[in-house]
Formats: structure tokens, sequence, C-alpha cells
């Protein structure tokens, strides 16, 4: 009933240039590897483990605060590798860039908002575009929280998230979050954002 490190779909030079090998391989294999480790050791022997990691993510509030930690980065990072792909970036399709669309006015506008969402969140954590009800949001949560989490102050499905911690970006551009935030626009996968969405 453990949770695992789920499978990595490309090799960790795959994201080159834009994210670098070095930090592919000890995000996934440390940092995530360690907030798995860390939240089966919070819900080992209790209750929680019969849930399932969305069920533990609506209920957090209730929950310790290990879970909402290590949870929440078990989420966040299980989501971030499958919304980046080599030979991504590029334009969404669908229904989800006609909402893109009517929701920011364009995917410009769009692309700006959520990279200073990344910019100003202040400290360590995410930017996300969620959907709320009929509607698109981005927003941004400090640390591992998530729009998933009943405690969040924007509550909705996450479509596309960006960890900005430094650990995401400091071996290549040091403190240079901004080149590391235009750098994600030529990863995103779109079509699994758009699977998201739907
Ligand atoms: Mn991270």
């Amino acid at each position: 009933m453990a949770f695992e490190l789920p499978k990595l779909g490309y090799e960790y030079a795959a994201l080159e240039p834009h994210i670098d090998a070095r930090t592919m391989e000890i995000h996934y294999t440390k940092h995530h590897q360690a907030y798995i480790n860390n939240l089966n050791n919070a819900i080992a022997g209790t209750d929680m483990e019969n849930r399932t990691l969305a069920e533990l993510m609506t209920g957090v509030s209730k929950l310790p605060v290990a879970v909402r930690n290590n949870g929440g980065g078990h989420f966040n990072h299980t989501l971030f590798w499958t919304v980046m792909t080599p030979n991504g970036g590029g334009l969404p399709k669908g229904d989800l860039l006609d909402a893109i669309n009517r929701y920011f006015g364009s995917f410009d506008k769009f692309k700006e908002q959520f990279s200073n969402a990344g910019m100003t969140r202040f400290g360590s954590g995410w930017a996300w575009l969620i959907k709320a009800g009929d509607d698109l949001k981005i927003t941004s949560t400090p640390n591992q929280d998530n729009p998933l989490m009943d405690l969040a102050e924007t509550k909705g499905t996450p479509i596309l998230g960006v960890d900005v911690w430094e650990h995401a970006y400091y071996l290549k551009y040091q403190n240079r979050r901004n080149e590391y935030l235009a750098a994600f626009w030529n990863v995103v996968n779109w079509e699994e954002a758009g699977r998201r969405f739907k």
C-alpha cells in the first residue's frame, strides 16, 4: 500500500538544455524519493494508509503536517514530471487553448501571468494553472502545498504546475529563476495539460 516513485517517462538528459540532466537526476531520485519515504513513514500503521493521494490532499487540514509537506511533495512532483516532455513547448490545442484565450486574453498574456506567479512566490513553492469550476485560474502555493488541498487559498484541479524551489534550477541557473521559468515553456507537455483540463 506504500507510495512509490512513479516511472519517469524520459531520460534525465531528455529536457536538456532547458532542464539539465544532473538537476533532473537529483530532483527525481533524491528529492521526490525523500518526500515519498517521509510520507510513507507518516502514514504507516494509520488509516491514512487506505486513502489515495488525492484523498489525503483534499482532507489535509485535519492530517499531520508531515502529510501536508510530503504528500504535497509527492503529488506535486508526480504531476511536474508529466507536464514536461522532450520536444515540448509550443501552443496548447483545442479546448484548452480556447479557454486560455478566453480567460487570459491571449496565450502570451497567460504566459506572462503564469511566469509572474512563479517569480513573485517568495521563497519555495509552485505556480499553477488550475481549473476551478468553469474557470481557469493562475495561482501559486508555498512550500509543497497545492490547489487540491482543502487549506489552499485558491482551490482547483491542477492543469499545469512549475516547481520554483531553488533545487529545481540552482545548478544550471543559480539565482536566475526568471531564466528557468522562461526555459520551462520549451518543455511544457501541452498534450498532458490538455488531458488534465478535460
Ligand atoms: Mn522539487
